[in-house]
């Protein structure tokens, strides 16, 4: 695997989820695989998860890593080819990512969107520019449109719990008092549209995502008939897409709650984290044992691991 930014650089799902449960029953198997090679992960946005795991994940390896909070500590980085850069960036990304891969043989980047401009934010140039200048393998985590190790993590946790071959995943919006980004649910809309589920999309009218990650996905804005008889119930907030970055709804009649899961063929609750209590979903589901995020962020330990060791492989 030479990077690793969305579905398209894992042509293999299934092989792909199930060494990722191989890492898991086994974490040190490959320690040797990164001895001599060093991980560096730049954030220009907030991690808990995403920061932690894919550090665990790269000491299982045995590899090296350092980590850098680009925004508070680094210069700030002009991202546009040809610009005059007389304003307020002191470094292009041109040389800063070309430096940092000179001191390191894998480069994680984090930058979320500004939720301003959608084709600004849609070209997704911050992690394009690492991938054009670092000069050795980038993976995502998470760009301004997409979080691919949340949603391989998310196929590795349906994998573990579904119930039956062809599970019903339903997607469902929920509301949040902030504009946040499309990133995570349109990765999730774009795994789920390549694995073997009856994947749902729900939300309120306004809410479509980009048809390149929605895909041929069935939409309702009928979140109850989309809870009937499914067995995951993944929930996120979003901002519109269509009306860009903006809150259309804080209905809170959209948040997930014991009832709602009562319609469900038992489903599992699943949410990236991190999550509003009782504004996207209820404490009750949270606090059941229906509930899996902490399985799930638990996960993400393994999605980077599988992810890192086939970069390793390939170097
Ligand atoms: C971010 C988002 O919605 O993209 C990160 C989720 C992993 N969430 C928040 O900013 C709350
Ligand atoms: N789910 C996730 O990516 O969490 P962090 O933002 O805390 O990394």
């Amino acid at each position: 695997m030479k990077q690793f930014l969305s579905v398209h650089d894992a042509p293999d799902l299934p092989a792909l989820v199930a060494e990722g449960l191989v890492c898991k029953k086994n974490p040190f198997a490959r320690k040797q695989l990164g001895i001599d090679k060093t991980l560096g992960l730049l954030f220009f946005n907030a991690s808990l998860r995403t920061r932690l795991s894919t550090q665990r994940a790269a000491q299982n390896l045995g590899m090296d890593v350092i980590v850098m909070n680009v925004s508070q500590d680094s210069w700030g980085l002009e991202m546009l080819d040809g610009a005059v850069m007389d304003g307020d960036k002191a470094e292009h990304v041109k040389e800063a990512a070309a430096v940092v891969g000179q001191y390191c043989d894998i480069i994680g980047v984090r930058s979320f969107p500004g939720l301003a401009d959608r084709d600004l934010d849609y070209r997704d140039e911050v992690i394009g520019q690492f991938v054009r200048y670092a000069g050795v393998p980038v993976i995502s985590l998470e760009s301004a449109i997409r979080h691919p190790l949340q949603s391989l993590t998310d196929l590795i946790t349906i994998e573990e719990y579904k119930k039956t071959a062809r599970p019903k995943v339903v997607l469902t919006w929920a509301p949040h008092v902030k504009a946040l980004p499309q990133a995570v649910p349109n990765s999730f809309a774009e795994w789920m549209n390549r694995a073997d589920v009856d994947f749902v999309i729900t939300h309120p009218g306004g809410y479509e995502l980009d048809k390149q990650f929605a895909g041929d996905a069935r939409v309702t804005h009928n979140q109850r008939e989309a809870f009937e008889g499914a067995d995951f119930i993944y929930a996120k907030n979003w901002s519109s897409f269509t009306q860009y970055g903006q809150i259309l709804s804080r209905d809170r009649n959209w948040t997930v709650n014991a009832e709602k899961m009562k319609l469900t063929n038992g489903a599992k609750f699943m949410h990236c984290l991190p999550v509003r209590r009782n504004v996207v979903v209820m404490d009750e589901v949270l606090d059941s044992p229906d509930s899996i995020v902490i399985q799930e962020a638990g996960n993400r330990v393994w999605a980077a691991q599988v992810v890192l060791k086939r970069m390793l492989e390939a170097l």
